[in-house]
């Protein structure tokens, strides 16, 4: 163990630190409990695997898993609201939703030992992230049916910090409390984080002064190493970037730690992850990006089996510097329906805010507008430009212009398409309060 990970927490060592064939030991008794647990509750599941040709006996060993047929945001449709639960919804101790942009939205379900379960992941993620009972943790996370903000007050709570549920919106409020309480750890989106760090600038609140941030929790959308850099130098923190999503449990699944911040620390013994080609559906190579399948372990109302996440990662089994010996997953890139596709290019914003974040003179606030001009797909790259820059280009035109080209240029270098770039001044582009809305895309609908 190195020297800074001796002061650095570990809630559970013995899960967080297990040799790894403990672990896929500890996994496979727990899979050989969950397939027969979920064929014989979830009349949807046993058709499933029915219609598959798969029976419980059929699972032997972790390797078996492969013969299962997966878990897609589709049969959380076809089933709505409660057709994937293995409890009667009064046995149900609380229920969260995804937020779905189209039709009826993800319902999860938790028994009062999942939200324990719960409980124990995310506190085991902000421990990992730096937060102990010495920390003021304001979460600017909405509550309600989003589980970021239930979820990452739970678990702040369970590591002993002092919570402030402040929720997200009424920025004001947010930059009074933090100031006031002396806040010490903000939980965030990573864009919220940049709005308020931009707000903290505005207001000319003064880093290690009026604003003691020390940690940054951040999750629940992409964003960029980049990205990060910009929120740690405006805000005075060490940011980490955690992982999740409700229908596997919520916040929690993964997380950084301060130490290394070198991949999202997996709870393996809660979770299996997988890492797949998600055309053939064949699975990658340990390192190689794919997209992450996971089977929770734990769960009593909810359970699921091989659920496709679409998200776009990869995952290593290599010791981390911390002293955990958990499997890292690497930020995510974006969802696999989240690609645009231009002209027959593959985007993902993430590419994009990469160029935008290492290029002097932008902000961090940009959206992606896609329009069609005649048969043909146009990428606009919206992005404000810094306050500095805009009150020198006051003088001189000519660096917005010079900025301009060398954003359109280093952007065609990454994707291998020529986009137009447009400079807007500060402060004009919509604020996001949760997910940021990176992508407007104005193309007709065939
Ligand atoms: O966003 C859960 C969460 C809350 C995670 C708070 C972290 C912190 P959903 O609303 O169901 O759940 O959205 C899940 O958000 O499939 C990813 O596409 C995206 N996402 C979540 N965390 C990250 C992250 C919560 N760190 C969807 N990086 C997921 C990139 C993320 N994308």
């Amino acid at each position: 163990m190195s020297a800074l990970s001796t002061q650095h927490k570990i809630w559970d060592p013995t899960w967080e630190c297990a040799d790894r064939a403990t672990t896929r030991s500890h996994q496979q008794d727990r899979l050989l409990e969950v397939v027969p647990y979920v064929y014989d509750r979830v009349p949807y599941y046993r058709a499933k695997m029915d219609d598959a040709g798969v029976r419980p006996s059929d699972i032997r060993s972790l390797d078996d898993l492969r013969l299962l047929p997966f878990t897609t945001k589709k049969d959380f449709h076809l089933t709505y609201p409660f057709g994937m639960f293995a409890v009667p919804p009064a046995e149900l101790t609380r229920i969260h939703s995804s937020s779905g942009t189209t039709g009826k939205p993800t319902v999860v379900g938790y028994t009062a030992k999942d939200l324990d379960t719960w409980v124990e992941l995310v506190t085991r993620m902000v421990t990992a992230a730096g937060v102990t009972e010495r920390d003021i943790a304001q979460i600017s996370f909405g509550y309600g049916m989003f589980t970021g903000g239930f979820g990452l007050h739970y678990g702040l709570e369970r590591a002993g910090a002092t919570v402030v549920p402040v929720s997200s919106g009424n920025t004001e409020r947010q930059l009074m409390f933090m100031v006031d309480f002396k806040t010490t750890a903000l939980i965030a989106t990573p864009s919220y984080a940049a709005y308020l760090a931009e707000q903290v600038a505005n207001a000319g609140l003064r880093l290690g002064e009026e604003v003691v941030l020390k940690w940054g929790l951040f999750g629940a959308e992409p964003w960029t190493e980049g990205m990060r850099q910009r929120i740690q130098s405006s805000l005075g923190l060490s940011a980490t970037d955690n992982y999740g999503l409700s229908e596997i449990g919520g916040p929690g699944f993964s997380g950084e730690c301060c130490i290394a911040k070198e991949g999202m620390h997996i709870s393996e013994d809660l979770y299996i992850w997988e890492v797949i080609d998600p055309i053939t559906e064949e699975p990658v190579a340990e390192g190689e990006t794919g997209e992450l399948v996971v089977t929770p372990l734990w769960k009593e109302a909810l359970p699921l089996i091989r659920y496709r996440t679409r998200d776009l990662t990869a995952v290593s089994t290599a010791p981390c510097a911390c002293g955990r010996t958990s499997a890292r997953m690497r930020r995510v890139t974006g969802r696999t329906d989240d690609m645009l596709i231009i002209r027959g290019v593959n985007v993902f914003p993430s590419q994009v805010e990469h160029v935008l974040m290492e290029t002097e003179g932008t902000s961090p606030h940009y959206l992606l507008v896609v329009t069609r001009e005649g048969a043909l797909d146009t990428l606009e790259v919206w992005v404000e430009v810094s306050e500095k820059l805009f009150a020198e280009s006051m003088s001189k035109m000519s660096r917005m212009t010079d900025l301009q080209a060398l954003l359109s240029k280093k952007i065609h270098t990454t994707l291998g398409l020529s986009v137009k770039v447009k400079l807007v001044e500060p402060q004009t582009l919509e604020r996001s309060q949760g997910k940021a809305k990176r992508v407007l895309d104005q193309r007709p609908k065939d």
